[in-house]
């Protein structure tokens, strides 16, 4: 079954957080917004993210994933990325990989945002084992999209503050990224010095790091984690390099932190400026 002559067909499994603007109800209107047709692999659902709120349920879809592949391989249905991120049971793994291994077209990539971790700590829900798969599953990655507590859980390396660390610091941990078996490592989140925040893009080929830099916004909001990485895969499959693509998406994050009132604490607003994702 081909895609419309031109348009990308790109798949992401990640939740759906029924509220909560993150995971899926970010990826699928951005990447839509992008021109790409967007298949969706629910990975679970859940009645908000695990951020803000306490009580969320949780319903896992691993058990359904199996089925579903059977059915788009029997139409022989075939991607042009996957991008993978909040993965609530580590079984689904390898049912990505099965996709990596069957279902990509020539020389298309896995993309994959490690989203388990932030400020140091693990989203709830997940322990020490869950990292050591995710880790595991990370060396695969054309594309890894951590953050720098992402990062330090799948190195095992220590884990720095904001504005502690140095350029040897982010190196040795992207170098230990590529080292495990990433292509290219797209590092979020690097505070050199009060005011700026940035993207280290490298990769395995030649080593070069390099980063876009911008404007560190007072405000943090959850979410933009997903934002980035759905930006970023879009531009990336709409034919951007590492870095433009990286770029475009922290441009756009920036745009959603502006864009967002500081009493609203769930998530960013993305929609309202949604129509300017294809002119950063
Ligand atoms: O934004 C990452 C994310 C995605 N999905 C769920 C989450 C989180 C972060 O907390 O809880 C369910």
């Amino acid at each position: 079954m081909n895609s419309v002559k031109n348009q990308k067909r790109i798949v992401s499994l990640q939740d759906i957080s029924c509220l909560g603007q993150c995971s899926l109800t970010v990826a699928l209107p951005i990447l839509s917004a992008m021109g790409h047709e967007t298949v969706i692999l629910p990975s679970a659902v859940l009645s908000t993210h695990t951020g803000n709120w306490k009580g969320f349920t949780f319903r896992d879809l691993t058990d359904d994933i199996p089925g579903i592949l059977d059915h788009w391989d029997s139409y022989d249905i075939k991607f042009d990325g996957i991008y993978t991120g909040y993965i609530g049971n580590a079984a689904q793994f390898d049912m990505a990989l099965r996709m990596k291994e069957t279902m990509l077209n020539e020389g298309a990539p896995l993309i994959i945002d490690p989203a388990m971790a932030d400020y140091g700590k693990l989203y709830t829900g997940f322990d020490g084992e869950f990292v050591k798969k995710m880790a595991a599953y990370s060396a695969n990655a054309d594309y890894l999209l951590p953050n720098i507590t992402e990062a330090a859980f799948i190195t095992g390396m220590e884990y720095k503050e904001r504005l502690t660390y140095d350029t040897e610091y982010i190196g040795k941990l992207v170098g230990a990224m590529l080292e495990m078996g990433a292509k290219n490592v797209v590092l979020t989140g690097v505070e050199y010095k009060e005011g700026e925040i940035g993207v280290c893009v490298c990769d395995r080929e030649t080593g070069t790091m390099q980063y876009y830099f911008g404007e560190k916004l007072p405000t943090s909001v959850h979410g933009t984690g997903d934002i980035f990485a759905s930006v970023f895969t879009g531009a990336l499959i709409r034919g951007y390099d590492v870095l433009e693509s990286a770029s475009k998406a922290a441009k756009f994050v920036r745009l959603t932190i502006e864009n967002t009132p500081s009493t609203h604490v769930y998530g960013a607003n993305f929609e309202g400026i949604l129509s300017k994702v294809n002119d950063i």
